[in-house]
């Protein structure tokens, strides 16, 4: 069997050396060093997977992966990003850029700026690169990571004074949203930017997305202390292309839509697991093939998982939610119809090698997937998904451990 891939984090100081290097060679040349640097991480999600735009509870943790940012402001509003992770520099002016109207990964960083001009806030064009040790397009947050690396540059630049509290960092996650749904086109919940701007180390984020709540009520750290269990928390990035992701994700939350409407409620936060069945029976005679039904009942449980998991967690009885790990991946596999043959293998595989509990994590159709595991298991849970993709004739996965680390901030 071939060797594991580890997938490590960059120190702070690693990270910064990489974009400040990569600033001086993009942009120094023409005005000197860049103003500061900025990082945010990915997150995963340990429970509540398609809940936050049905209004339900989410519990996320940020990575100690992240997504590194110079930025130097400019004077006039050119956008100008460097990334390491590709060769084409990618140029906009803020004026230009309204929705419908940007292409490419830059939309994430120009989008940001767009949404704190729509603000009212004086935002001007900048210089930046970027480099992360987030894995792309592996259900991490990536896209995330990055817009909240600009979006903490920007406050602290600008001097917006969002960043140094809960309250601000609410309305800098608004922005980071407002981006990846306007700009870059992406119809996501707000989970991701939540995670990544509100997160505490040491701890998980119980994230009430119920849109009558008031920013300072709708999230609660919760410790999340695996290692005082003897755990570990292990993410397997299964390296599953993703499959119609953009069009999927948005047929899935239509539908949810359109059941919420049948049902007469603003949102499926509404149905409770009490009033399940009646709910499911007013749905039938508008849904034939029963998929309205199936989405229902995914995010009417699941929210109810992740209130009990997070209520474990609470009375520190973390190594009794392996059965809500898996009776939700069960549920993104067979009602909400997110998991792919690699998501599943790679859950299979890690249970049948011991973890205590595993799911897929993210938006689905393909990407990671996460499992609680004794501490001095990892190697073996770690040997048993490997074998198993090689015996399948998949490529190999790769692996990181996820303590619950620190939110977006100003790193040098
Ligand atoms: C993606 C989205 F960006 C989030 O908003 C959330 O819906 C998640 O999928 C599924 O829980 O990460």
């Amino acid at each position: 069997m071939s060797t594991p891939e580890w997938l490590e984090s960059w120190s702070d100081d690693d990270g910064a050396r990489r974009v400040r290097d990569l600033f001086d060679r993009s942009f120094g040349p023409d005005g000197g060093a860049a103003d500061g640097v900025w990082s945010a991480p990915g997150r995963v999600n340990l429970i509540g997977e398609h809940t936050d735009y049905n209004a339900g509870l989410c519990l996320p943790i940020a990575l100690p992966h992240r997504t590194f940012v110079a930025v130097r402001l400019r004077d006039d509003d050119t956008v100008r990003v460097a990334s390491a992770q590709t060769d084409a520099h990618w140029e906009m002016r803020l004026s230009d850029v309204v929705p419908g109207e940007v292409e490419g990964w830059g939309a994430y960083v120009a989008g940001v700026a767009w949404a704190l001009q729509q603000d009212g806030f004086p935002v001007r064009g900048l210089d930046a690169v970027v480099d992360s040790c987030v894995p792309f397009g592996a259900s991490l947050s990536s896209s995330a990571a990055l817009e909240c690396a600009f979006a903490v540059a920007l406050d602290d630049l600008l001097g917006l004074g969002l960043g140094g509290d809960d309250a601000g960092r609410v309305r800098l996650a608004a922005a980071c949203i407002r981006a990846e749904n306007e700009i870059a086109g992406a119809a996501t919940g707000g989970l991701d930017q939540a995670a990544s701007l509100r997160s505490r180390p040491g701890h998980a984020l119980l994230l009430d997305c119920r849109p009558e709540l008031g920013a300072l009520e709708n999230a609660a750290p919760i410790p999340f202390d695996v290692a005082a269990a003897g755990l570990e928390l292990l993410v397997i990035d299964t390296r599953a292309p993703h499959q119609l992701v953009d069009g999927q994700y948005a047929a899935r939350r239509a539908s949810c839509e359109e059941a919420a409407r049948l049902l007469g409620v603003p949102h499926l936060r509404a149905v409770t697991p009490d009033g399940l069945d009646e709910a499911l029976a007013t749905l039938e005679p508008h849904d034939a093939d029963g998929v309205l039904r199936r989405r229902v009942r995914h995010v009417v449980t699941e929210t109810a998982r992740t209130a009990e998991f997070a209520d474990l967690v609470r009375a520190g009885r973390v190594a009794e939610v392996g059965p809500l790990m898996n009776a939700s991946h069960a549920s993104l596999r067979d009602d909400y119809e997110v998991t792919v043959r690699e998501t599943d293998l790679s859950v299979d595989s890690s249970l049948a090698a011991g973890a205590i509990g595993a799911r897929m994590t993210g938006g689905g159709f393909g990407g990671s997937t996460i499992a609680l595991v004794r501490a001095d298991e990892v190697e073996q849970v770690v040997a048993g998904v490997q074998r198993a993709f090689e015996e399948a004739g998949l490529r190999a996965p790769g692996f990181l451990l996820a303590p619950p680390s620190a939110a977006a901030g100003r790193t040098a």
